[in-house]
């Protein structure tokens, strides 16, 4: 038997499932509100028809659908390591507790056959990548697993351009959710114009199932926008930004440490305006995908 057999993951591919992300809930968002947000998230999915996956390792045991009582321990938990690709052999042979990332929830949601993801952001090309080389895991994995995330769009907190030329150079399509630009995650909208709309649910379900049909083997981005009470004004995301960054300069953030240190920051510098809109987005992202996750399914049956 081998490892995987042992690990006895269920086979999704023939009901319509969605995953969620744990990084989001143990180093993207404050408990309680993390916990309030994924369990939200849950019910969104519910709602349009499709069964939430909440994945995540637990005491180096993947999970894939953790329970209610799981992730609000998980919700709690301040030690959980930050599971990205590179880190899922170390958390498993270690015994260890890890939230995934994108790109390791995509990773076990694809060993699971899961095809479509719900989160709020994914990591990006960095600011000052120049000098720091920093682009998240996340994009690369686009271009490896076959899995299809609903986002609300890089966040402003990365280099945009940049995300957008690593996407297009990877062969990674960015759909539009009923919108023709790209948006940023805390507003709805920009002045970065997309290649590619999906009017409706069954519109998306249907490029992702010629995608998959055409045997491209790699996943695809779809970029929802926040809803239009929570979009925040642009220049006060920029002025915010700016004033992570400078803090974080200052305390010498680096790696993996990047993206929940501007995150956390930005709920301070906004006054909790981030995390209000962070929460909206995400569960906007849940029923989206859980819509997209049912309209697939019926085109495979
Ligand atoms: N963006 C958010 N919230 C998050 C993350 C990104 O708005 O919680 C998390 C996701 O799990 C994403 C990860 O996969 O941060 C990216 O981290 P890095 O930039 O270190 O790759
Ligand atoms: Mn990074």
């Amino acid at each position: 038997m081998n490892i995987l057999e042992k690990m006895a993951l269920p086979n999704l591919s023939s009901c319509p499932a969605v995953a969620l992300e744990t990084t989001v809930l143990t180093h993207g968002m404050p408990y309680p509100q993390n916990v309030e947000c994924a369990l939200a998230c849950e019910e969104e999915i519910r709602k349009a028809g499709a069964h939430p996956y909440t994945i995540g390792i637990l005491d180096g045991k993947i999970k894939i659908g953790l329970s209610k009582e799981e992730i609000e321990e998980l919700g709690k938990n301040t030690t959980a390591i930050k599971v990205s690709r590179k880190d899922i052999p170390y958390c498993i042979a270690e015994g260890k507790t890890g939230s995934t990332t994108v790109a390791a929830t995509m990773i076990l949601a694809h060993l699971a056959g899961i095809k479509v993801f719900a989160t709020g952001g994914i990591g990006g090309v960095h600011r000052g990548y120049e000098e720091t080389m920093d682009v998240s895991s996340d994009l690369e994995e686009f271009s490896k697993t076959p899995v299809h995330v609903v986002c609300a769009g890089p966040k402003a907190i990365l280099d945009i351009p940049r995300t957008m030329e690593y996407l297009e150079t990877k062969g990674v399509p960015v759909i539009g959710y009923q919108t023709s630009n790209l948006p940023l995650f805390y507003t709805r909208t920009s002045s970065y114009p997309l290649d590619i709309v999906g009017k409706d649910a069954r519109d998306v379900a249907r490029l992702l199932y010629l995608q998959e049909s055409l045997g491209l083997n790699s996943g695809s981005l779809i970029v929802n926008p926040v809803p239009e009470e929570y979009s925040l004004d642009p220049a006060f995301v920029e002025k915010s930004i700016e004033e992570a960054l400078t803090m974080m300069e200052k305390d010498r953030i680096h790696g993996k440490a990047v993206t929940p240190y501007l995150l956390d920051k930005l709920v301070g510098i906004t006054k909790g305006k981030s995390l209000e809109t962070n929460m909206a987005l995400i569960k906007n992202n849940a029923r989206v995908a859980g819509e997209i996750a049912v309209e697939l399914w019926k085109l495979g049956r």
